[in-house]
This record gives C-alpha cells, sequence and structure tokens, in this order.
C-alpha cells in the first residue's frame, strides 16, 4: 500500500512538473503547507474510531460537540489516571511521574492550578514581551541572511528552548542543552517511546530542582519547592510533575505551529503582506493557524464507568481520546473548515483543549506565534521552500500530517 502511495505521489509530482513546463506556471496550486484532514468522513459517518495503542485500544472521538462534552465531564472521562495512560501514544513504560495539573482532576487540579496559574501567565507582562520580540527578531535576522535554513532543527526548536528560558525564567545558555535533546524529550528518530530519553530530562530536573532547594533564586524551580498547597509545601515530586509538563508539553507543538506557519507563508506571500499591512489581524490569525495546524492531534482520558459515547458502549477502564485536530475542522462548526481564514471571526477551536484541562502554556505559546507574525511580516518579504518531508502520523488507519521533519527554505527580506 505504501509503495502504492510513493508511486502514485511521483507519478503526481511528475504530472505537475509536466503541466509546469507546457504552461510555464508557478507552481501556484501546488501548497505545500496543505494539511489534509483524514477524519472527515467517519466524523460523518459514525463520529468515532477505535484504534490500537500498544495493545491498549482508544476509542477517538471526532466530532467538535462529542469532543467538547466529553472534556468537561472529568467525572466519568478521567485524566488521573495511571501517569502516562492519558497521552496517546501511551507514556506509561516510560514515566511514573504524574504531570501537574494535567493529570490531576478537579477539584485538586483546581487547587495545583492556582500555584501555578499567575507564573504562566507573566508572558501577558510587556517586559516578557519585549524580551521575547527581541529573541525572535534576533533569530530571524540571522536566517535571512542564510541561503538556506532547515526550519525544524535550525529555526523552531532554537527559538521554542530559547523562549523557554523565559517562561523558566533561567540563563538563556540552559537553551543550548534543551536544544540538544532535539524536538521530542520522550521521542527519538525512529523510535516512538524512548527511555533512555526520558530519563536525561528527569535526571536534569532532579538535578536542577536540588539546585534549587539548596540555593533557591527566583526560578520556576525555586517558586515551585518553595509553593505551599493545601497547608503543606508541594513536594520535590509534585513540582517535578509541573516541570516534566512544561517541558514535554510545550515542544513538539510549538515547534510544529512554528514550522507549519513558515510554511504556510511561504504558499501565501499574500497573507504575509495582508498581515503587514493590517497588523490588528494578528491575533485572530494565530487562533485561525492554531486551529487549522493543530498541533496536538489528540489527548486520552480513561472511562471510570461504563458508559456510552456516540451511541457506542464505552467499558469502564477503557481509553477514549478527544481528537482536537478533527474537532477543529468539524464542518457543522467552521465554514470552510479546510481553509486558512486569516480573518475568522467566531473560532471556538479547540486546539489548546477545553474545559478544565485547557493549555496551561497556552499564553506563552501564544505570545510567541503573535509574536513570530509581526516580525516576521516586518523583516521577511517572501519565503521559498526548497525541499521538505512531512511529518506522517498515524493512528490505525487514518495518517495524519502533523508537520514536517526537516523544511529547507530560503528566507528573502524585505528590501526597501
Ligand atoms: C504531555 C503532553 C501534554 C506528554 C499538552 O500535551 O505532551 C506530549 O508531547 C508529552 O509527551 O507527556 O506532556
Amino acid at each position: 500500500m505504501e509503495k502504492i502511495d510513493e508511486l502514485s505521489q511521483l507519478y503526481f509530482g511528475e504530472y505537475c512538473k509536466a503541466i509546469y513546463k507546457t504552461h510555464n506556471l508557478k507552481f501556484l496550486n501546488m501548497e505545500k503547507s496543505k494539511i489534509p484532514d483524514p477524519f472527515a468522513e467517519l466524523r460523518l459517518k459514525s463520529g468515532f474510531e477505535t484504534i490500537d495503542d500498544q495493545n491498549d485500544p482508544v476509542t477517538m472521538l471526532l466530532r467538535h460537540k462529542d469532543v467538547r462534552k466529553t472534556a468537561h465531564n472529568y467525572k466519568i472521562f478521567t485524566s488521573e489516571a495511571v501517569p502516562g495512560r492519558i497521552v496517546v501514544p501511551s507514556e506509561v513504560n516510560i514515566r511514573d511521574t504524574r504531570q501537574i495539573p494535567f493529570e490531576v482532576d478537579p477539584p485538586k487540579h483546581g487547587a495545583y492550578r492556582s500555584i501555578v496559574e499567575s507564573w504562566f501567565k507573566r508572558p501577558l507582562q510587556a517586559e516578557y514581551q519585549q524580551a521575547l520580540a527581541e529573541m525572535i527578531s534576533w533569530i530571524i535576522e540571522e536566517m535571512i541572511t542564510r541561503d538556506s535554513v532547515e526550519v525544524v532543527n535550525e529555526f523552531a526548536l532554537p527559538l521554542q528552548s530559547r523562549a523557554l528560558t523565559l517562561l523558566l525564567n533561567t540563563p538563556f545558555e540552559e537553551s543550548e542543552t534543551w536544544i540538544s535533546w532535539g524536538t521530542h524529550v520522550f521521542r527519538s528518530e525512529g523510535e516512538a517511546l524512548d527511555a533512555d530519553k526520558a530519563n536525561i530530562l528527569y535526571d536534569y530536573i532532579d538535578r536542577e530542582l536540588d539546585r534549587a532547594i539548596a540555593n533557591p533564586n527566583d526560578d520556576l524551580y525555586s517558586v515551585l519547592i518553595q509553593s505551599d498547597f493545601e497547608g503543606r509545601k508541594l513536594s520535590k515530586e509534585e513540582a517535578k510533575g509541573v516541570l516534566v509538563l512544561t517541558f514535554a508539553g510545550g515542544r513538539d507543538t510549538v515547534i510544529n505551529a512554528v514550522t507549519n506557519a513558515i510554511a504556510y507563508f511561504a504558499d501565501h506571500q499574500e497573507s504575509l503582506e495582508r498581515i503587514r499591512k493590517e497588523p490588528e489581524l494578528i491575533n485572530n490569525a494565530v487562533e485561525e493557524m492554531i486551529r487549522y495546524f493543530s498541533p496536538l492531534t489528540h489527548m486520552g482520558r480513561v472511562v471510570t464507568e461504563d458508559t456510552q459515547v456516540c451511541e457506542h458502549a464505552a467499558k469502564a477502564e477503557s481509553r477514549v481520546s478527544l481528537c482536537w485536530a478533527s474537532a477543529n475542522r468539524d464542518e457543522s462548526v467552521f465554514e470552510n473548515p479546510d481553509e486558512i481564514v486569516l480573518d475568522r471571526k467566531i473560532n471556538p477551536h479547540v486546539g489548546f483543549g477545553f474545559s478544565h484541562h485547557n493549555c496551561l502554556g497556552a499564553t506563552h505559546a501564544r505570545q510567541i506565534m503573535r509574536i513570530l507574525l509581526k516580525e516576521l511580516s516586518e523583516q521577511v518579504q517572501s519565503i521559498d521552500i526548497l525541499d521538505l518531508k512531512e511529518n506522517i502520523e498515524h493512528w490505525g488507519n487514518f495518517q495524519r500530517k502533523v508537520g514536517y521533519h526537516k523544511i529547507n527554505v530560503k528566507f528573502n527580506p524585505i528590501t526597501q
């Protein structure tokens, strides 16, 4: 099957080249940045699909309404299962630490969240945004001098890691270590889950927490270990839970969002132009990109009692997943769901999750994307894609493009 796909892609490529030669057309309709929606058919038909994940099946919910309803019902669809089990692919074999507040349900969820909420809202502060803007502007300035930039590893990964030094309030140099870990802290090339790699992160966090306990300063490690929780101090394990989430949750997701945005602007110079002329569109444009890209395809829940989803029995102890990527293309909610409509006004997307468990890092991620759009529009005239390798996820029979393994581009600066 794969062979046939490869062949048909090859023939399609040849066919396009032939058309290109005959008509001397630019590849105007060959949008390399497109992210197809593999869920459309089943979303309409049954609304769900059961897939296998390491012999622990998951029923993926595909409709916007069901995804939101299920996300809201934390009593029957819990996040507080064995650590790692709500993640798809399951991380139970590589992680014992419970991620906090991600893997804790209300009311405790709210209690943990209130400890960290104000810290994770710091990206709303003017100085934070100023520092982030300088960081991103400087990266772009450097990139536009090069003949070719591999966006995933040379642009998005350093940008994500450097921006994270602001979120943790740690020295800039730490980003070098984080960059060396690559795009995912639990996965490596060719390995869905890599325990050795995960241990590098756990050991790093342990060392940093010990350092903060001995010598507290004003970074996130120190703030966490000094926090009060239900009349006592937060334990080291709980602090570690917040930190594992901070490092893991916002990594490949941010990298995918940044990389997909660059690919999109390469295909849509007119959109870059529009943002340059109408920067007031940026906030809407970022929400729309998050909807369209859906950097995290889905997140699981564990069923606590026999129930039904989409008129289909869901047994206690089984897993369901909330497919954000499918919900975000639901045609009963979004007009032209497969297009990026930069000024889309009503946009109830679930790209950052929904309800109690909505993304803790969303404020930081949104600022990164907003500043990226602003700086790109001010410095870059156009972007050429030189070559690329798509990152395709496999979920049962679904194949979903989530971003790129690599994409080489040339940034063309604005010349006055
Ligand atoms: C978990 C997850 C959180 C998980 C919002 O998503 O992101 C995944 O990339 C991690 O592997 O552990 O943090």
